[in-house]
């Protein structure tokens, strides 16, 4: 049976609108899976990293795949964007994280979910907002106010904005 899924991507190096669209089309390729709805484009400031700033967007995914395999799928989509692990929170071609994985909690030593900064970051919380206000209150959303984002008017996939 189908899971919805939520997929944090992020980019600050390279050309990062072509590698998060790429990172969707991938997504959309994937088995068992569908693209249900894509956030707006966001331009936020580097979070506890330097660089420049990121690009993020949030996806919505109807997955059949289980949770250590959408990881993995998730890693070979980074890999084919270029992604190179140098140190933490080094600046990246594409970054994509499960936020969500339906309701479930999950904790091992190679995937925690809901994603565990999730909710002190404002580069997640709000193109979350906007294809899942149930998932985020307004509380989390006041704790991010200081931080610096943008939305900006890109259309970032063709589904943008799409209702369930
Ligand atoms: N892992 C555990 N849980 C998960 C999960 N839910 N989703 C493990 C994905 N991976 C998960 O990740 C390291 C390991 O985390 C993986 O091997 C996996 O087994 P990584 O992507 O190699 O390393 P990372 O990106 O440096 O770590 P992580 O945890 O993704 O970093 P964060 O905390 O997500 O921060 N600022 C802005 N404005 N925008 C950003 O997108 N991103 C980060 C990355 C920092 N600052 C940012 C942004
Ligand atoms: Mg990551």
């Amino acid at each position: 049976m189908a899971v919805a899924a939520f997929i944090g991507l992020g980019a600050n190096l390279g050309d990062r609108g072509a590698a998060l669209q790429q990172a969707l089309a991938s997504l959309a390729a994937l088995p068992q899976t569908q693209v249900r709805q894509v956030s707006s484009l966001y331009r936020s400031a580097p979070v506890d990293a330097d660089g420049p700033d990121y690009l993020n967007a949030v996806a919505e995914l109807a997955t059949g795949l289980s949770p250590t395999a959408l990881l993995q799928a998730l890693q070979a989509i980074e890999a084919a964007a270029g992604r190179e692990r140098l140190y933490r929170n080094a600046p990246r071609t594409l970054d994509l994280d499960i936020l969500l994985y339906g309701d479930e909690s999950i904790a091992t030593p190679t995937l925690a979910v809901p994603h565990p900064r999730m909710g002190e970051r404002a580069f997640v919380l709000l193109p979350l907002s906007e294809i899942a206000p149930v998932r985020v209150t307004p509380g989390q959303l006041a704790a991010v106010a200081d931080q610096r984002i943008e939305r900006t008017d890109t259309l970032l996939w063709p589904v943008a904005g799409a209702s369930r």
